[in-house]
């Protein structure tokens, strides 16, 4: 199997917002292989010019596995490119058929990879914040086995940060209610993030590690929805309410 070509084609259907079919459909990849085209086709986005900021972790609640069918934790990886302003105007042209999703981030204060313990993964955080995160699988209809999904950088797309709290905020349990236009579309629970998303955070430094990397000071990681995530519409108005960490939000333009 051509890994590299595999990559150019996820990498292209992200770059201009086209869907493209399954590969499950042909030939699935086994998720070593996945894992080699995402870093592969994220290899050609850091050559035009983009920088990696963070990862982001997939399926990590019920809901999320519930949703797409997968039930194996995911990662992925984040940069400049994909962030979307906070308060700003989201284009849905940028995107297939987006979705979006309660999250929270953790901002890194240092190196973190391999097998830690929530204490260490902790003491690595400088802060944390609420987020949303903006998926938009590349295959047709939004389906996708783990190897698709993998190779296709875990949906990542886009996010927005809000602002950044103490790392000592009890984030075990917080309220997330995912709004719609002014009504609850989503309501769930940071505990729905395997139980703590800290365990997201203990799960990322294992799994860049089995990538030869690791997360960085600096580096913002995403922990993954809480709930299931809500197909984006132009003119929407998306707010997210977590508990003790505020609000954030965008509207769909065009
Ligand atoms: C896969 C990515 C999952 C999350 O937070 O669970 C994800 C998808 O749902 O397309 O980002
Ligand atoms: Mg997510």
């Amino acid at each position: 199997m051509d890994l590299a070509k595999i990559a150019e084609s996820v990498d292209e259907a992200a770059r201009t917002a086209t869907e493209i079919p399954q590969f499950s459909d042909e030939k699935p990849l086994s998720v070593e292989e996945a894992y080699a085209v995402q870093a592969l086709s994220m290899q050609r986005r850091y050559a035009r010019g983009e920088k990696r900021v963070g990862i982001k972790m997939g399926l990590t609640s019920r809901a999320k596995m519930i949703q797409v069918g997968v039930s194996d934790v995911v990662w992925g990886r984040l940069t400049d490119g994909m962030r979307e302003e906070e308060g700003g105007v989201v284009s849905m042209a940028k995107y297939v058929h987006p979705r979006v999703e309660p999250e929270i981030a953790f901002l890194m204060k240092k190196p973190l990879s391999g097998e830690v313990s929530a204490l260490e993964a902790m003491s690595a955080v400088e802060a944390v914040a609420p987020a949303l995160e903006i998926i938009d699988s590349r295959y047709k209809a939004f389906k996708f086995d783990v190897g698709d999904v993998i190779a296709d950088n875990s949906s990542s797309s886009g996010f927005v940060v809000g602002s950044w709290h103490n790392p000592e905020t009890d984030i075990s349990n917080l309220g997330m209610v995912l709004n719609i236009d002014g009504r609850a579309g989503e309501i769930g629970s940071s505990a729905a993030i395997l139980g703590h998303p800290v365990r997201s955070l203990v799960s990322a430094a294992r799994m860049v590690a089995s990538a030869g990397e690791e997360l960085k000071a600096g580096d913002i990681v995403l922990a993954g929805g809480a709930t299931a995530a809500i197909p984006m519409a132009v003119g929407q108005s998306v707010l997210l309410e977590v508990e003790g960490l505020g609000q954030i939000g965008f509207k769909v333009g065009e």
